[in-house]
Order: C-alpha cells, then structure tokens, then sequence
C-alpha cells in the first residue's frame, strides 16, 4: 500500500480518535473510521487523486475529500491541529498508551483523574483499573501486553514514566542486602526527552545476590538474557529494563561509562589516551602497567582526567568537556531554585483542580507565588467568557491571604494567525501576568509565522510566550519559525520564553532554550499544570534547562517577587499591585 494512503488512513483514524474524546457526533466520528478503512485498502495512491477521484471512493463525502485533499497538498489537516489542541493536556497524553482506546482513556481520564501515561502505568500495576466499569484482570493483562509490544517495536519511553518506573527500581535495588550502591545512567539520567530502555546500575560484592532479589522485585516481571552481572528485565508495566551489578571498586567508571552519552563518553578516552590512560567501565588505567588509577567515584575519575564533575544533564559533547577542563561550567538552575509557577490551570476552564485546591498545592510546595493562567475565550472548547474571568479574578484577590504564596492573575491567550490575541489591550492590561501561546493554525509558513510571534512579543501586556514551538513529543512537530529573530524581540521587549515542563512538550527544547538564553531572553519554566500533581513536573522543566546550560539568574521564577512584578510590567505602566 502507498505511503500517502497509510498516512491519510493515520490522519482521519486520529481525528475520529479525538472526535470521539471531545464527545463528537458519533454519526461523523463512525464516517471519519469508515473512510479511514476504505481510503487505507484503495488500491491506487491516493496522492494521484484529486478530490472528485477521492469522492469516488465509497464511504468519502464532500467534506472528507476536501479534507483529505488538504493533507495531500500540505501534509496537514487544520482541523486536526485545532482538536488536538482542544483535548486537555492529561487526557492527550493517555491517547500515546497503546492498547487503550479513546472511551477508555476518557473513562480513566474521568473517573480515577488520571492524568498521564506514568499515572495510568502505576494504576496498572496496583490494580485499580479491574474495578472500571467494564474492566477486568484481562483487560489489565492485555494492556499492558500492548505497552510492551510497542515498546519492543522501538518506540521510545516519555520522560516522566522512565523516570518514575527508575526511581522505584532502583529504591528496591538499594533496600537488597547485597547492594552497596545503586542507580539509574543512561539517557535517563542525562534527562533526554525521550528514553529508549532505562539502565540500572547496582554496585556489589555479591552479583547473585542482587540478581536473585532484582528479579523479585513487585516492579519486576520477567527477567531475560540474565547472567551473573546482566540483566535484561521488562516489568508490570511494560518497561525494559538493563541491569548491570558492579564491584565497588568500579562503581564510579561504571556509573560514568553506562550515563554516558557516547559521545561524551569518546571524547573522555581521548583525553585519557593523550595522557597515557585508558578509560573504561572497569576503571582509569595507566597504559604502561595497568595500574588503576580512579575508579571508585564519578569525581575522581574527572579529576584524575583533569575536569571537574559534570553534571550529567551537560554530558552530549556541547562544550561541557571544554568548560570542565577551564573549571568553567555553569551553576545550573535547580528545582530548589524555583519560588512560584506561572503557568497553571483550574476547574475554570481544563483542569482538573480548583482554584482554592491549585493554592494549597502551591502552599505546600514552598512557592512565593503562583500564577493562575486558565485559557482564554478563543480557545472555543473552553467556554471562557469575561464575566467568568473577571469572576476569577475576584475570587484570586479574596483567596489571598498573608503569608501564603502571592497570586497572580493570570490567562493563556491565544495567539491567532495574524498576531492578535483575546481580549481588547485594557482587559489585557487587567491581568497580573499573560502567557500568550499558539493553539492553531500549526502550519503557516515560516515568515508568516514569525511575524505572527513578534507580533504577540511586541504586546505591551504579553509577558511569557508559552510552549513556544507547541510541539508534542511524537504526535506533532514544532512550528516553524526563525528563532534568531523571535528570541532578539523578546530580550528587547523584555518577553519571557516559556520551558513547558509537561513531559510531552518540554518546550522550548533543550537546543532552543540554550539559543534563547544566548540571545539575553529570560525563561519561565513553568508546568501548565491541569492538576495539583502536575506542580510536581516541574523537574522535567528545570532538566530541559539545565540541559540548556541554563543558570537561575536568567529564569524568572526564581526571582523574588518584587524584582518579577517589576519584569511583569514590561517597561511600562505598573501592573495593579498584588498583595502577599
Ligand atoms: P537510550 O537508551 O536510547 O535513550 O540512550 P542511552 O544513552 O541510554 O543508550 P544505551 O541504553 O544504549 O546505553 C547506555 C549508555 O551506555 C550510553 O549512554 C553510553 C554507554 N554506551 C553504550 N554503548 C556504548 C558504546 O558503544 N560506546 C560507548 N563509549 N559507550 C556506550
Ligand atoms: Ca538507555
Ligand atoms: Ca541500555
């Protein structure tokens, strides 16, 4: 079959997906799925048909050719961008587990609030999902079978379930008795946007031992190729697994070998080489007679190398290994560093928390403030209107209290295709803080596009632009723009770029967020949180920056509020002030 006709097939399955999700007319949902099936098995390539060829093929209307004839010619289909903006961010990110339809994952989504693939995984694995309507230990079974399969087909892990899946293995693997060390490398520990197979990393005198009590672990579900010192594992909730067991005396070269990356990792044995060492997961050794000369700890082997410690968030060879050897790195930014979140949600629009419920997250996490940015009327699925909004705004200032974490108010504007934005400017001026981001209309050209951000930068009121490129991880690509000229108006006008810690975004990327910060631009790294747990992705955010070379200085949340209301009034009139 052509490639154009799996990818039509793709598209118009993905919309009867979402269409199902939003709560679509089952009749034009059940006409997107029939014209997905008929337009996969056409036998001619659908990219040699023009729309009345396309209105030849049984089950395709009018409006489906017309569709159909868009992606054709452009590669995308409007309609399809705008819905997948529509559909809340934690339901979205259960649409990627295989294995889960769309009645399923709005089912989940609604009735146990979950919000993430990590979440749906850990729910699998302690057996909530048997007591859904509808669902049973077989369905259970069979989902997670699912995951497993597609992982093996190649695709690559989300940050977040890598993660938390690593965090508790490698808890278990500390608590044997064999162990003396233990953790997570690879592209995880690197903080990568996407994991390809998690690496453990135990240290021992005893290997049975710890591969004996590793395959015992609840996590755990099925051991592979093992050996004495490797194991290939896949556990309950589908996620492969490679498990090295160490001596002590190497724990350090091991850990730095298996964090890698490779290319970091090649750069180190050349500087070894010059300097008469080889470099290896069994330690430093002198060439001329084996000596080992560091091998228990990460530091010593830098410093033996003549580098200070890098962070593993640096190790890709972008100049880390230069700046180590000039004991020149930057103090990167870290979750500590943050004292608020700017980019939040509530029951008002998506979220899944109320306001008062959103504050007490924020109350409890420590932070000096927190912005409250619920979508703005344009986003139409939203329902937002200015009554509700001023409404908002009034509950905002009642809720604040002293000694509890300053609100601002605030709202996620959209920025339409020519630039403009929601609301007139003297609503726009009413607000605390403005992330103003692209919700539709992906495809635009270049220029046009870039013209369309500097437009929304250079608005007196907007302060943040939000989840910049609007890409998701696997699902869509980013917009296109000229970066150089979108980050030099935004550190002219005083224009905060946004790292969405969402970990299906991450947005700016690493690269970006490195450009951005070259250019002057300040970074609000914020969560876009549509629940109170999602405060918490904000270490997802803060790792994409600091992979970024990002240090807390150019982050504007973890200013002290007074030098951030000052960012906030953009040069201009000062915005109502806020108390707390
Ligand atoms: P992934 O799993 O695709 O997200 O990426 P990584 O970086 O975790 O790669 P993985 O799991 O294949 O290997 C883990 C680490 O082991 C890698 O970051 C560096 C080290 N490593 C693996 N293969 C090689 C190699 O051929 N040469 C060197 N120098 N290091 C390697
Ligand atoms: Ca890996
Ligand atoms: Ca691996």
């Amino acid at each position: 079959m052509p490639r154009s006709n799996d990818d039509v097939a793709a598209a118009l399955e993905e919309m009867a997906t979402l269409l199902a999700i939003a709560g679509g007319d089952p009749f034009r949902i059940r006409a997107y799925d029939k014209a997905a099936r008929a337009l996969a098995e056409h036998p001619q390539d659908l990219a040699t048909l023009d729309e009345r060829g396309l209105r030849a093929v049984p089950g395709v209307g009018a409006h489906i050719a017309a569709k159909v004839g868009e992606l054709l010619r452009s590669g995308r289909m409007a309609e399809l961008d705008d819905l997948r903006a529509q559909v809340p961010a934690g339901l979205r990110a259960l649409l990627d587990v295989p294995g889960l339809g769309p009645k399923r994952a709005r089912q989940v989504y609604d009735e146990l609030g979950i919000t993430s693939s990590a979440e749906l995984l850990q729910a699998l694995h302690e057996h909530r999902l048997r007591g859904l309507r509808g669902w049973g230990p077989t369905s259970e079974d069979n989902l997670r079978r699912a995951i497993a399969q597609t992982q093996q087909a190649g695709r690559r892990l989300a940050l977040d379930v890598a993660l938390e899946t690593a965090e508790e293995l490698v808890d278990g693997l500390g608590r044997l008795p064999g162990t003396t060390r233990a953790a997570y490398a690879g592209s995880l520990r690197r903080m990568r946007e996407t994991i390809g197979d998690i690496d453990l990393l135990a240290a021992s005198d005893d290997p049975a031992a710890v591969m004996t009590g590793f395959a015992r672990l609840p996590l755990v579900a099925e051991v592979r190729a093992g050996g004495t010192t490797k194991a290939l594992a896949f556990t309950t909730k589908g996620v492969h697994v490679d498990l090295r067991v160490v001596p002590p005396a190497s724990w350090g070269s091991a850990l730095q070998y298996f964090t890698g990356s490779k290319a970091h990792n090649v750069h180190l044995r050349r500087i070894a080489q010059r300097q008469g060492l080889k470099l290896s997961e069994y330690g430093l050794e002198r060439l001329a007679d084996g000596t080992t000369v560091a091998g228990a700890s990460e530091e010593e082997v830098y410093e033996s190398l003549g580098l200070a410690w890098v962070p593993p968030t640096l190790r890709e060879d972008r100049g880390e290994v230069e700046a180590a050897r000039a004991r020149a790195l930057p103090r990167l930014v870290e979750v500590s560093d943050i004292r608020g979140d700017l980019h939040t949600h509530t029951t008002l629009t998506d979220g899944l928390a109320t306001l008062e419920e959103m504050v007490e997250a924020a109350r409890r996490r420590g932070y000096r403030y927190l912005a409250v940015t619920d979508h703005a009327p344009m986003l139409r699925m939203m329902r937002m209107t200015t009554e509700k909004m001023l409404a908002q705004r009034a509950q905002v200032r009642a809720l604040q209290v002293r000694g509890g974490p300053a609100l601002l108010h605030g709202s996620e504007l959209n920025i339409q295709p020519d630039g403009s934005l929601d609301w007139d400017d003297e609503t726009l001026a009413g607000f605390d803080v403005l992330v103003a981001c692209v919700h539709s209309h992906f495809t635009m050209g270049r220029a046009e596009m870039t013209a369309r951000l500097l437009r929304a930068i250079e608005h007196p009121a907007v302060n943040v632009i939000g989840h910049p490129t609007s890409r998701s991880i696997g699902r869509r690509p980013p917009i296109d723009f000229d970066a150089d000229a979108v980050f030099a108006a935004a550190a002219r006008t005083g224009t905060a770029m946004e790292v969405n810690s969402f970990p299906d975004r991450l947005d700016l990327n690493d690269e970006l967020a490195r450009l951005a910060q070259a250019h002057g631009v300040v970074l609000s790294i914020a969560t876009d949180a549509h629940a109170t747990r999602h405060l918490a992705n904000i270490r997802y955010g803060v790792a994409t920056a600091q992979r970024a070379w990002v240090t807390p200085d150019r982050v504007i949340n973890t200013w002290p509020l007074p030098r951030l209301r000052a960012f906030l009034a953009k040069g201009g009139r000062a915005r109502p002030a806020v108390a707390g």
